[in-house]
């Protein structure tokens, strides 16, 4: 075990990006509040469907002077999903090769995450707010392992009736039901919004439909569901910006924006295909890969600066990322992402199914495809020499971090100043007195 965790921080030390001094510490001190955006996929942004923005809200946020967003940024979830992003979040660790992390190994394992870092190291409290039952995905147990200090689960929300469907509570009372919790935590605060209304089958009840607005008519009803559900999302987005605005909450946060992962599966992109203009009879692996961009940004209301980077980069490296924001260096912690903002970023994204995209290439089952083109390649062997190191990064990187989360290495390693988390600590039950 001791080799193996000697492994693990080799690795870790190599591979570790040093913060870019022109954004380390631009959020020093202020709230985080992550917006875990369902199933929201980065082909929505700027979208028009008969001339009218579906997310027009989400898109100004996007291009908007005050905001950090990324172009080339991939969701790496496994069969875990929902709870795969968030482990991704919270620890820049991955999730498994089977199964979801949360709920194989969110009683036992030590976890050294966001909440935790947060608190120790610079006194933030920490909470959740989902609209859905605590147990789904094990999150009651998983999160006192993170060391939330508050979870506002379902329980705390008047979900009756047509208040709340699918998987919870709709997202507009989500926002609304939860800001006199929000605004009662000791600041800094550092929570995460979990929304669900934009999740297959996409349903919405005629009360929260936009007259105003058009889905488009592919003839698949996901597809076309889908577009409703994100249009609602947006606007439900926009409500909370108001309360965050009303309360003068906003100027004090940074707000995390963020797709977990895909909406639309690979079975119905080819439906998909015609309203992003393309043949659905040339859809191939690579535009498969290509949907798999989900939006992340990084919002900070009332400052100047903002940009679209195009960096390629995976939601395994966005607490890197926010922990410089923050300026907290992750140098001592156990993390596979590296900061995006960093001249040393890595820009190999792994997929968990070890396939892989760089910012010039994709390989997909040993099949590479040329980013620019779309074509397949057919590398000399010099290339090929750089594809392998490539893919053998993706393996080792992934394994590496199966082993530490399988074996639950973490309780071994000490970083100064980091003490083990107490889950016994937290009861929800009780939530705020
Ligand atoms: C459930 C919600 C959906 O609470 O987060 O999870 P998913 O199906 O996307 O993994
Ligand atoms: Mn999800």
């Amino acid at each position: 075990k001791k080799s193996e965790l000697t492994d693990i921080l080799k690795f870790v030390h190599k591979h570790y990006a040093k913060p870019n001094q022109v954004y380390y510490g631009k959020a020093k001190g202020k709230n985080v509040i992550i917006l875990h955006l369902e199933s929201f996929q980065q082909f929505m942004i700027d979208k028009k469907v008969d001339g009218r923005e579906v997310t027009p809200f989400l898109n100004h946020l996007y291009h908007s002077q005050s905001t950090y967003s990324f172009d080339n940024f991939f969701h790496q979830v496994g069969q875990g999903k929902t709870s795969d992003a968030e482990n991704m979040l919270e620890t820049s660790t991955y999730g498994l090769p089977q199964g979801s992390l949360f709920a194989q190994l969110g009683n036992d394992n030590t976890f050294q995450g966001a909440p935790s870092i947060l608190r120790q190291k610079a006194g933030y409290s920490s909470a959740v707010f989902h609209g859905n039952v605590a147990s789904f995905w094990n999150r009651n147990n998983t999160y006192k392992n993170l060391g939330y200090q508050y979870f506002f689960d379902a329980s705390y929300y008047d979900t009756s009736g047509d208040k709340s469907l699918g998987f919870g509570l709709k997202d507009k009372l989500l926002f609304n039901d939860s800001v006199k919790y929000l605004q009662r935590l000791q600041q800094p605060f550092y929570v995460k919004y979990l929304t669900v209304t934009n999740h297959f089958p996409f349903s919405l009840d005629k009360e929260d439909e936009d007259d105003g607005f058009k889905a488009p008519d592919t003839g698949d009803k996901a597809v076309d569901n889908y577009f409703r559900t994100a249009h609602y999302l947006d606007e439900s987005i926009k409500e909370f910006y108001s309360y965050l605005h009303k309360t003068g909450l906003d100027k004090k946060s940074i707000i995390v924006l963020y797709g977990d992962h895909y909406g639309i599966s690979n079975s119905e992109n080819t439906d998909l295909a015609k309203v992003l203009g393309k043949n659905p009879s040339d859809w191939n692996d690579f535009d498969n890969a290509q949907l798999q961009r989900v939006p992340l940004m990084f919002n900070m209301p009332g400052t100047k600066g903002g940009f679209i980077d195009h960096t390629y980069g995976g939601e395994i490296d966005v607490l890197p990322t926010l922990l410089h924001l923050l300026g907290i260096s992750n140098k001592q912690y156990i993390q596979f992402g590296t900061d995006l903002l960093s001249k040393q970023h890595d820009t190999v994204v792994a997929f968990r199914n070890e396939d892989w995209v760089s910012d010039k290439y994709t390989c997909l089952s040993g099949v590479v495809y040329d980013n620019k083109t779309g074509q397949e390649l057919h590398p000399n062997k010099k290339l090929q020499a750089k594809i392998n190191n490539m893919q053998a990064k993706v393996k080792l990187e992934l394994s590496l971090s199966d082993s530490l989360n399988q074996k639950n290495l973490l309780r071994f390693y000490h970083p100064k100043g980091l003490k083990p988390i107490d889950p016994e600590k937290y009861n929800y039950a009780n939530g705020l007195s």
